[in-house]
Formats: C-alpha cells, sequence, structure tokens
C-alpha cells in the first residue's frame, strides 16, 4: 500500500487530496492540530465512504512547527509523498499575526524538508510544498508565470516566498525530491466564510432565503483568478508523479473583479448585488493585491493538466450549495 501524509488535512484542499488518495488506493495519514475538533470529525466521517477496499485513512495529531514530533511521524511512517498544506492561510489575518503566520508557514516547511532529507534515500520520498500566487503580489506583467519575480504584498506572502525557497535550496542542495505548486485562489463549496467567494455565495443564498439583509466587503477594487479546489488538487498529485521536481503555476488564465463575482452569485438567486453590498473599510487590508492571473501552460505540457471548472460553474455550484444548507451555518462578521 503506497503511503502518504498531508499536514492540513482538515482544510478545502486536504478534504479533496484525502479523498483523491483514497480512491487511488493510498494508506493516507492527515494531520491536524486539532484531530478531535469538528472539522477533524467531520473529516474521519467522510473518509470512510472515499475508503476503498485497498485504502486506508488516519488522522494524527501533530503540531507542524515541532521539528522533533515532524520528524518521529516522518520516520515511523515513512511515506512515499508528503503533501504540506499546513500554514495560516489567511492573507488578510497575516497583518494582525505576522510573527504566528511567519513561523507556521515557515516552520512547518522546514520541519518537513529536514525530516524528508533524513529518510533512507532508497525510498525516494516526494514533497509537494503549497506555494501561493500571493508571492506575485504587485507584479506589474499578466498572466503570471513560473520565471516571474516574486513581490509579495502581505506577511502571509513574504512567509510563503520563503517556504519556496527553503523548498528550492533543499532540492538543488540536499537532491531532495520536492516541487512547488504555485496555486492562484481555488474555491469550492467546502471553503470557509472567511474567504471572499465563500462569504459572497453564503450571503448570496442566506439574502435569498430571507435570513440577511446586506453583505459588508473590504473592497471591490481587486480580481482574482479563481478556479475548482478540486481540479487543484489533482494538479498537486501530477507534481508528484513527474519525474522530476520542479515548481508550477496551477490556475485558469482567466481572472475575474469582485463585482463580476458577486454578479455570478446574486443572479443565480435573481438578485441585484447592488442592493446589498456596502463597503466597510474596516475589513479592508493594509496592503491590497489588486490582480493576479496565471498561466498554466507550463502545467499543461508537463503534466497534462488542465482546468475542468469554468468560473460560472464554479459559482453556480458554491451558490446552489449554500443554497440547499442555508440553516446549517452563521454568517461571517469579519474579514
Ligand atoms: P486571497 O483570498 O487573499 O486572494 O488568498 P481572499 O478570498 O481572502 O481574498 C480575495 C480578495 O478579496 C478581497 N476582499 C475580501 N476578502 C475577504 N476574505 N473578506 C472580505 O470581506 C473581502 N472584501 C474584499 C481581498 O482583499 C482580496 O483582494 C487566498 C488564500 O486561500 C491564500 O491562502 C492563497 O494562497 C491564495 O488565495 C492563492
Amino acid at each position: 500500500m503506497r503511503r502518504s501524509l498531508i499536514t492540513g488535512a482538515t482544510g478545502q484542499d486536504g478534504w479533496y487530496l484525502t479523498e483523491l488518495l483514497l480512491g487511488r488506493g493510498d494508506h493516507v495519514v492527515g494531520t491536524s492540530r486539532r484531530p478531535d475538533g469538528t472539522a477533524g470529525r467531520e473529516l474521519c466521517q467522510a473518509a470512510k465512504s472515499w475508503t476503498q477496499p485497498n485504502s486506508k485513512f488516519e488522522l494524527a495529531l501533530l503540531e507542524p512547527t515541532d521539528t522533533q514530533q515532524v520528524d518521529r511521524l516522518v520516520q515511523e511512517f515513512q511515506p512515499l509523498e508528503i503533501y504540506n498544506l499546513a500554514s495560516q492561510s489567511h492573507v488578510g489575518q497575516s497583518f494582525a499575526a505576522p510573527l504566528d503566520t511567519l513561523q507556521a508557514t515557515v516552520g512547518s516547511t522546514l520541519a518537513l524538508l529536514e525530516a524528508a532529507r533524513r529518510l533512507p534515500a532508497k525510498l525516494g520520498v516526494r514533497m509537494y510544498q503549497a506555494s501561493s500566487s500571493e508571492m506575485f503580489g504587485a507584479a506589474a506583467t499578466y498572466p503570471q508565470t513560473e520565471k516571474m519575480q516574486f513581490h509579495p504584498r502581505s506577511p502571509y506572502a513574504c512567509a510563503k516566498v520563503c517556504a519556496f525557497h527553503l523548498c528550492v535550496l533543499y532540492r538543488e542542495t540536499y537532491g531532495v525530491f520536492v516541487s512547488n505548486g504555485i496555486l492562484f485562489n481555488h474555491e469550492s463549496p467546502r471553503r470557509p466564510v472567511t474567504y471572499v467567494t465563500r462569504k459572497v455565495t453564503q450571503a448570496a443564498a442566506r439574502i435569498a432565503g430571507g435570513l440577511e439583509d446586506e453583505l459588508r466587503l473590504g473592497t471591490l477594487n481587486a480580481g482574482r483568478d479563481w478556479g475548482f479546489a478540486k481540479d487543484y488538487v489533482d494538479a498537486m498529485w501530477r507534481m508528484l508523479q513527474y519525474d522530476r521536481p520542479d515548481d508550477f503555476v496551477i490556475a485558469t488564465n482567466e481572472w475575474r473583479r469582485i463585482d463580476e463575482l458577486l454578479e455570478a452569485a446574486f443572479s443565480r438567486v435573481n438578485l441585484c448585488w447592488q442592493d446589498y453590498v456596502r463597503i466597510d473599510p474596516a475589513l479592508s487590508r493594509p496592503a491590497e493585491v489588486t490582480r493576479l492571473q496565471g498561466n498554466y501552460a507550463k502545467a499543461e505540457q508537463l503534466l497534462g493538466w488542465r482546468p475542468t471548472t469554468t468560473f460560472a460553474e464554479l459559482v453556480n455550484m458554491m451558490v446552489d450549495a449554500d443554497v440547499r444548507n442555508v440553516h446549517d451555518v452563521s454568517p461571517v462578521r469579519g474579514p
């Protein structure tokens, strides 16, 4: 049985990746800081239905920045594939907690790189690093490719740039097979409501259901390249099947402004977003990234990867899920 390790398994991507790997017959160990919390319980429950006769799932407690804990788990489990998804992944919150963000992102990456390089070479471990389009930040040209310079605009992005370069360093210096996935924004009905897409789709559903009467956003003056998270975890997996480690942009080649997101979501429930959306400066960021748009040509050429879901299909999927579950979750107040 192939052994795979996923750190930060209870997040959106961890769910889709666990599903993919269990479907392929892997023995998956997912890690979380709070495996007994709601997200952990829900993931374990869902994993039962994804587990095949030949696959297996366990959720383990792990502090991903604790080098000893990480090393112990890696040496004992001896995974063939490691997916490092653990991080403080909210860009807005990174301004309020810059040091925590840096420590969580850089510390977890370094701990895994060290553990991976100490594994016997004959095992041939391969590691995936969750790098981010936020590293491009204030980039002046579009669309963004693997060759472009980084210009981070948040503590989150600075931390991701550092982790990215650590991976390149360990690849070049110690021969660790580690690939950076420079993923642009990727969303789904499993996205937490603290991110703008889900905040918008949930608000559209709640307003249509008469449960809310306004949506507060930090700014409309930004746009992103939004894809479907399930497509993006498939790209992670493909990176580790490729014959050499490398860095790949994963994106859709298209970008949409936030007002286009609002239009798509609110029109799905026959509402006019201009009647409900208010700008709240308290929700804006000290520094903003106004346009991210990726070019996935390299991933298509080398990995055979391309996105399968359009922006309109993604938004409709998310709004429809929020309409179905409109009474299940409470609205988000913060950014
Ligand atoms: P992002 O995602 O920062 O791109 O990072 P997010 O959805 O948080 O923001 C996207 C854009 O929307 C603007 N915005 C708001 N955002 C939030 N969350 N809440 C608001 O009320 C709001 N109003 C406007 C933001 O300012 C921004 O311009 C995501 C994360 O998943 C990262 O971990 C990942 O690395 C990148 O995507 C790729």
